[in-house]
């Protein structure tokens, strides 16, 4: 005889998967922000072309979601980015400007109730992205974590910096350190705590980007975690790590995390990356949690892709983040 008890006691996180499912945000709003001035390729900027090219926004809709509106935030005149570097943050101002514009579209985008998808461009869009999502939660006084997906660490600071790109210290700004323009976006800092933050797929990270880490209390996961730990296992942690008192994750998603074998078009090459697989099961785990409420995908660079293999890729993986699964 079957036990009628076990037949209706679902597992707790089974009937809490229901129930974040049942609460789901169906409205999107894309964000294009073709911004390469704050990296090292101007290639960066044609990101957006490429996604609509490889249909993102009908893909969206056919999972269900509806797009309510699409915006364009563009760079302004790359002057900075020809000039000579002199200074510790190149195209200071400008990313300024951008970041402004960027964290006002995302806060609009998460009070009108639907997933804001900011597509780059280069990583710096990130700092105007999570200073749109914190000042979101910070008014409602909640709190959320941060995961993001990247081969570096994006963590160097105007005094550790090698090239002065602003690509390489988003995350560092979001954490409080870096140039005060920046980090006092929105009239506060930090943006987001070390302990809720999570690194995934790192394998090229600076010295001292790994001082900050530890200083800061990040989490991170190395390639050689992934390949100890597996994916599912480490996905499992990293879900944990991002904290339990939160009401959303931001997802902060760098195309150069995966291996360039399948993601040739991106500006930072760096060999041993993650796997077409890998990184599915990871944003699956992810969509299930049901907290997936902001999102980034960064550093396509339609100019170093194979017929725009790496922006394909990049909508599957958008599909896979807000929920798309095989059965
Ligand atoms: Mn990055």
């Amino acid at each position: 005889m079957k036990n009628l008890a076990n037949q209706s006691n679902k597992p707790a996180n089974e009937a809490e998967m229901e129930a974040a499912a049942a609460k789901k945000i169906r409205e999107v709003t894309l964000i294009y922000v073709p911004i390469f001035i704050g990296g090292r390729h101007r290639g960066a900027g044609m990101g957006p072309a490429a996604l609509r090219v490889a249909e993102l926004p009908e893909q969206i809709e056919k999972l269900g979601f509806t797009v309510i509106n699409e915006i364009e935030i563009s760079q302004p005149p790359a002057a900075c980015w020809y000039e000579e570097v002199t200074k510790k943050s190149r195209c200071l101002p400008e990313i300024a400007q951008v970041s402004e514009d960027v964290a006002r579209a995302v806060k609009d985008a998460m009070a009108a109730g639907s997933i804001p998808i900011t597509i780059g461009g280069d990583h710096s869009l990130a700092i105007g992205s999570i200073s749109g999502v914190s000042s979101y939660y910070r008014e409602r006084k909640e709190r959320f974590g941060l995961l993001w997906f990247d081969a570096h660490g994006d963590i160097n600071t105007p005094d550790t910096s090698y090239s002065a790109n602003l690509h390489g210290m988003p995350l560092a700004i979001s954490l409080g350190k870096g140039e005060e323009s920046l980090t006092q976006l929105c009239g506060f800092s930090p943006k987001v705590e070390g302990k809720r933050s999570v690194l995934i797929g790192l394998r090229d990270v600076d010295p001292p980007e790994k001082d900050l880490i530890r200083e800061l209390g990040i989490h991170a996961f190395t390639m050689r975690d992934i390949d100890h730990l597996g994916m599912g296992r480490l996905s499992e942690l990293a879900l944990e790590l991002v904290g339990k008192d939160i009401s959303g994750i931001h997802l902060s998603f760098d195309i150069d995390v995966m291996d360039p074998e399948i993601a040739p078009g991106v500006t930072t090459v760096a060999p041993g990356g993650m796997s077409y697989r890998e990184a599915h099961l990871a944003l699956t785990m992810l969509a299930e949690t049901g907290l997936v409420r902001s999102i980034d995908f960064v550093e396509l660079n339609p100019a170093r892709d194979i017929r725009n293999r790496t922006a394909e890729l990049a909508v599957d993986l958008i599909k896979t983040s807000l929920g798309h699964k095989i059965m």
